[in-house]
């Protein structure tokens, strides 16, 4: 008995085999149209949910939102596992790249089982929600949300309400730490589904290259800004020593992390007074002036804009301002951490924002623009390239344009008189270098983390003393009160919660120097590149739209070819336009350790 079935399943087997059709180019460009149609109508019907569910965090919004991105992430699972039967045809290469990204898009993949994929899409729907919610509440019942926090490690120079704030906010992730760990073992379930060996290893196969190949670039380009990085290091440590003292700074070890100003120690410019060159500081303060204007929200916004019309890009519409959020309501939970969105995938562009009065809300404003105008020139593109080349091009436009908020364009605006002297330029680059270089490690370590959680490298039983540990190796800072297993600090950063690979911004801030050298040049600019703007400059925005409505569709180093006429990504544009301020670091602290 048993003989004859396998034999007939052989049998059959090779039936099958022999007469199954091989799919033809037509049936894979028809296939692949139904789904860039099903998945754009899913897609927006998801944004819509998720755009209520972060203004309105309630319980109903979280079952609507979680609802609607679970049925657009298993219909983007099922068309991907369903399109490796055009697997080995010879495709146009349009086509083929909508094949590859069909799946390498996917950040959250779901488990073939639909009880897991809900499981899955639920639990990440309340981590994020948790975060939104998040206070810290103190004994006397009095509970403080991020920004109030924020504001404390931007402002305060008192080492207890410091270390308060730190520790407060670090209260509100402990409770994630079960849906966390089973949020890793489903998406990479959903992973492996498509063919990857973990969560990271699709995370990293998304830049044109396979994943080995990216993370080799990410170090290159780690070892390219390490030392500028690690000069900065030395001369703020020793800054904050002589400020707090020995006791409470070490001479050679790591910063403590709650004096740097930023509840991440992120970046580092709220530091800038205690560090500030006293013969060279520019003395101006962005916060100060338009606090002394009164500037509101709206206008904040406005100045954004302004500046990418100025370049040549149209308003944006009248819905933008109709539907956005500016301010953080007071009657209700949402979303502060900043965001943009494109609902139609059109034009429908909004931003989400709990915005304050100040240079930090100013810059991030810019960012957040730069999200939106791209969306907006690559609309035209088909639904599988509607995004940027590679993830971290999103997340440079923004910040590119904000490169060019010189002194030149503050007397533009009228917030400033008078240009400072070019002796000055020492505390322009420093206070920019307190926020983009001390960025670096910050940006890179994160899913440095992450990977090893999804490969398996790092389980439960160490998830925060791994953290502390790459914290340490990148950054050279250190928790201010001991760290256990019982915390969950991973969980303290908005991206890791609302799974949001991280990777992106560490890109994004070597290539918005890129981009920014190669569209000064544009805008005929001579001068340092420091003090070049490219405000007001047609021939940059035109320059710069070339890029952004390619979209997805070409591989980036096109793109960036497109941009800059340079084919891979190359922090030799940090280093020089940092030079002066390395040289004059190095100086300040050549009788001081450098490292830890
Ligand atoms: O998350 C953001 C943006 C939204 S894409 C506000 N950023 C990173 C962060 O806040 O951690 C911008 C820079 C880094
Ligand atoms: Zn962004």
């Amino acid at each position: 008995m048993r003989g004859i079935i396998c034999t007939l399943l052989i049998l059959f087997g090779a039936w099958t085999h022999a007469t199954e059709k091989k799919p033809t180019v037509a049936e894979a460009q028809s296939f692949m149209d139904d789904v860039e149609a099903e998945l754009a109508r899913l897609g927006v019907e998801a944004s819509h949910a998720a755009w209520v569910n972060a203004n309105f965090i309630t319980y109903d919004t979280e079952i609507l939102t979680s609802k609607a991105t679970e049925r657009l992430l298993v219909a983007n699972m099922d068309y991907a596992k369903q399109a490796t039967r055009f697997d080995g045809l010879e495709l146009p290469a349009d086509l083929a790249r909508k094949f590859k990204l069909l799946k390498l898009t996917i950040t959250l993949p779901t488990p073939s089982d639909p009880k897991l994929a809900e499981e899955l899409t639920q639990i990440t729907t309340r981590m994020k929600g948790v975060y939104g919610k998040g206070r810290y509440c103190r004994e006397d019942g009095t509970c403080l949300s991020l920004g109030e926090l924020s504001a404390t490690l931007a402002s305060s120079r008192d080492p207890e309400a410091l270390l308060e704030a730190w520790q407060g906010w670090r209260t509100i992730s402990p409770e994630m730490r079960k849906d966390f760990t089973r949020y890793v073992e489903l998406a990479n379930q959903g992973a492996r589904d498509l063919g990857f060996k973990d969560l990271g290893d699709l995370w990293t196969s998304a830049y044109d290259m396979p994943g080995k190949d990216f993370q080799a670039e990410l170090d290159r380009l780690w070892t390219q800004v390490k030392p500028l990085y690690e000069s900065l290091h030395a001369y703020v440590r020793m800054k904050l020593r002589q400020h707090y003292g020995d006791e409470v700074v070490p001479k050679d070890g790591p910063i403590p992390a709650h004096l740097l100003g930023n509840m991440w120690s992120q970046t580092w410019s709220n530091i800038y007074p205690l560090v500030a060159p006293a013969s060279s500081d520019p003395g101006y303060d962005l916060t100060a002036i338009l606090q002394e204007r009164k500037t509101d929200p709206i206008q904040m916004v406005k100045y954004g804009e302004a500046f990418f019309t100025s370049l040549g890009f149209e308003p944006l519409p009248d819905t933008f301002w109709e539907r956005s959020l500016f301010t953080k309501p007071q009657d209700r939970d949402v979303v502060c951490h900043a965001s943009a969105w494109c609902l139609d995938n059109i034009d429908d562009l909004r931003i989400k924002m709990c915005i304050e009065i100040n240079d930090e809300d100013f810059i991030t404003i810019h960012h957040e623009l730069g999200h939106n105008f791209y969306q907006r020139a690559y609309n035209q593109q088909p639904t599988m390239f509607l995004g940027s080349a590679n993830d971290g091009f999103h997340e440079a436009v923004g910040d590119t344009l904000a490169l060019s908020i010189t002194p030149k364009y503050l007397v533009d605006l009228g917030f400033l008189n008078e240009e400072p002297d070019p002796s000055k330029d020492t505390g322009l680059l420093l206070r920019l270098a307190l926020d983009k270089v001390a960025f670096l490690p910050f940006g890179l370590l994160i899913d440095q983390w992450r990977w090893k959680v999804f490969s398996g490298e790092v389980t439960p039983e160490s998830y925060n003393q791994a953290w502390w540990a790459l914290r340490l190796k990148y950054q050279g800072i250190a928790p201010p009160v001991t760290r256990s297993e019982a915390d969950f600090d991973p969980g303290a950063k908005y991206h890791v919660p609302a799974n949001v690979p991280y990777t992106r911004y560490f890109l994004a801030h070597v290539l918005q120097f890129q981009f920014h050298r190669a569209l000064a040049k544009e805008a005929g600019q001579t001068g340092p590149l420091h003090r070049a703007s490219i405000y007001g400059s047609k021939k940059a925005g035109e320059r710069l739209n070339t890029m952004l409505e390619m979209g997805l569709s070409q591989p980036w180093p096109d793109a960036l070819a497109a941009l800059s006429g340079e084919t891979s990504m190359d922090a030799n544009a940090v280093i020089d336009y940092f030079a002066p301020l390395k040289a004059w670091l190095d100086e300040q602290i050549k009788d001081q350790p450098k490292g830890w």
